[in-house]
């Protein structure tokens, strides 16, 4: 029952990787999560430079060793570049996302790119499937073939899709990446890699305890807040948001995400926290109680 964080990646006002501000958000968070996942979809790993991408690495790894590297990227020498990177770190593991944006890519070519990363990696490898952004789903049937597969993380909203890989090969660690299926993957899954995790941790291990303790309805209470919250984020711009809850759930400031991801207003905020802030108090009132 692990819960991993795909950590957001915070930039100065000028656009640079905030490093000092990484870390203390990682410091905060470490005490609630098992595992970082460095430059992810809310990491904003997809808009970062390979070198950006060894700086966010380097940040956290300053903090935990606890960390999933995602070395993904469309110029394949990059991501080999970055899984060499990583030797010098003792890491849980190495992932990477599909090739993307490139349209009927053959099943063999996307083989090849997993098990060129793969090969190289001294450390345990993951895939991260999230076929709604690639356009690529990667079936139990070909992560069975990547060489040395220790698991995956699949952003999916369909939960019998991320079981599928456990009854292929019940031996893979698997984790769900949507928010709104936490409840779920805890439950039946390796655990969840939540991007919520980076603004309300404390909501997801209060979650956990409660599975734990077989508290099943409350547990299944505070994914319904989550949820709730997730559907005020949406209408701001998700990935955004996220920054600016970080303030409202946790009380202090992550800087900014980058363009083309714009920042909050300051209007947008404080409407946000308004609409939050009711369930804040639910949550609170629920993990107390
Ligand atoms: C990541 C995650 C979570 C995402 C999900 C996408 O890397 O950020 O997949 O928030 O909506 O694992």
């Amino acid at each position: 029952m692990q819960i991993v964080v795909p950590v957001l990646t915070p930039f100065t006002k000028d656009g640079k990787v905030d490093k000092e501000t990484l870390k203390e958000h990682v410091r905060n968070l470490i005490k609630y999560v098992d595992v970082v996942f460095v430059n992810g979809t809310t990491g904003l790993g997809p808009a970062l430079s390979k070198e950006e991408k060894k700086e966010t690495l380097s940040a956290v790894y300053d903090v935990t060793d606890k960390v999933i590297f995602q070395v993904g990227s469309l110029n394949l020498n990059d991501a080999v570049e970055l899984v060499n990177f990583s030797k010098d770190f003792h890491l849980v593991g190495v992932a990477s996302y599909s090739p993307y944006y490139f349209q009927r890519l053959p099943e063999k070519w996307i083989l090849n790119y997993f098990n060129e990363l793969s090969r190289k990696a001294e450390h345990d490898f993951y895939l991260y499937n999230y076929p709604s952004a690639t356009g690529y789903d990667i079936s139990a049937k070909l992560v069975n073939k990547i060489e040395g597969i220790k698991g995956l993380k699949d952003t999916n909203q369909d939960l019998a899709h991320s079981l599928e890989y456990k009854i292929a090969n019940p031996h893979l660690i698997v984790y769900n990446g949507s928010d709104s299926l936490v409840y779920y993957s805890l439950l039946s899954l390796d655990g969840t890699v939540a991007s919520v995790a980076n603004h309300s941790p404390h909501l997801l291990s209060a979650m956990r305890r409660f599975i734990k303790e077989g508290k099943k309805e409350k547990a299944l209470q505070v994914q319904l807040i989550i949820n709730s919250m997730l559907d005020v984020m949406r209408r701001y711009g998700q990935l955004s948001s996220t920054y600016s809850m970080v303030e409202v759930m946790m009380g202090y400031k992550v800087g900014y995400p980058r363009p083309p991801i714009y920042p909050l207003s300051e209007e947008e905020i404080h409407q946000l926290k308004s609409e939050v802030e009711p369930l804040k108090r639910k949550a609170e009132e629920l993990i107390s109680g």
